[in-house]
């Protein structure tokens, strides 16, 4: 009879989230209807990265965006979706997206009282291959709604975010969300265009045996960085070596470290001190989501979440993965002290 409930009773996100709104006597459905449009968003570009090849839709949009990378087709139109469907909703008020330069305060009569930060689409440069890629956000509450919402609302801490995502189109589409009580991963059913409950209170193991970096910088790394990935290659306490992998592409190289253990990592170095990854809606999301599996996130400094963005689109070192491997590196820069 478990197997025939399992595949009778699906359990969708909306039904998802409207069942944890009933713990909240006072809540008046608007995560819920939130969520429901980057569920909508996640959904077009799934279907967009889906027939990238056959619409023509890879190339070059002769633009080039905020951090001077080229841009493709696809990141704009995952950009113009997601800050679309994030306005219609009638439920946000600042929206910073890694495609736009400035953020964007939204007009009065749709303001809600919702900050959305986030990274359309995520580890563009595999789209031409083929390799997974990932829609990446963070959610904030203004901090009240009685004065004008500022950019103080946006440059918060990490462990301030109501809710943390992502969506990666991979061999099938998957978002995986945290509002602060655990993380939950859904799967689309592509039949029903339905996100379905499939990987309820996702944890983290404690210890892993991948480590994932892009080695090609190593010539620039810390004394720490370097260490740690000498001793994942000979393990001086009898131990096997890790596995290397690296996809190069967040999302999914997180969604990987998520459920298989392991460290992923994108250290600072000589050339770039501050790493390559995004505060905002790169490093914050995703430290949100391994923390709520029982993992940890590190910056060489502190702990990520700790971090006081002071630009919207800051970077930082980042180090997150299984809570015992993550230990390991943060024994590594205590050391260096
Ligand atoms: P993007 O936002 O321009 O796509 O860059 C972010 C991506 C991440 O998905 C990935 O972790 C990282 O860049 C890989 O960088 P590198 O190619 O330097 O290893
Ligand atoms: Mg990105």
């Amino acid at each position: 009879h478990a197997a025939d409930a399992q595949r009778t009773d699906l359990m969708t996100i909306t039904r998802y989230v409207l069942n944890e709104q009933t713990k909240y006597p006072a809540s008046r459905g608007d995560f819920t209807i939130l969520l429901n449009h980057i569920v909508l968003g996640c959904k077009f570009v799934c279907s967009s990265v889906s027939k990238a090849g056959l619409a023509k839709l890879i190339g070059l949009a002769g633009e080039t965006n905020v951090q001077g990378e080229e841009q493709k087709k696809l990141d704009v139109l995952s950009n113009d979706v997601f800050m679309k469907a994030l306005i219609s909703s009638g439920r946000t008020c600042i929206l910073v997206s890694e495609e736009d330069e400035l953020p964007t305060f939204v007009d009065k009569p749709n303001r809600g009282k919702y900050c959305v930060v986030f990274d359309p689409l995520d580890g563009s440069s595999n789209i031409d291959c083929g390799v997974s890629i990932g829609t990446i956000f963070g959610i904030y509450m203004i901090k009240d709604d009685v004065t004008e919402p500022t950019l103080e609302d946006v440059l918060q801490p990490g462990k301030n975010m109501v809710a943390a995502g992502y969506c990666m189109y991979g061999s099938s589409c998957m978002l995986v969300i945290s509002t602060g009580a655990g993380v939950n991963g859904f799967t689309l059913d592509p039949s029903l265009g339905e996100f379905i409950l499939t990987h309820p209170d996702m944890k983290i193991p404690k210890k892993g045996k991948i480590y994932s970096v892009n080695e090609g910088n190593a010539k620039n790394w810390d004394g720490p960085t370097a260490k740690y990935v000498e001793k994942c290659k000979f393990p001086t306490d009898g131990s096997s070596p890790k596995s290397l992998r690296y996809i190069g592409s967040m999302v999914a190289d997180v969604h990987r470290t998520l459920l298989y253990g392991g460290v992923f990592m994108y250290p600072g170095d000589k050339k770039s001190p501050n790493g390559k990854l995004r505060v905002l809606y790169e490093v914050f999301p995703m430290s949100f989501l391994i923390e709520q599996a029982g993992g940890q996130s590190f910056t060489g400094k502190q702990r990520s979440l700790d971090l006081v963005p002071q630009k919207i689109h800051e970077r930082s070192p980042i180090f997150l993965g299984s809570y015992d491997d993550v230990e390991e590196i943060k024994a590594l820069y205590a050391e260096e002290q």
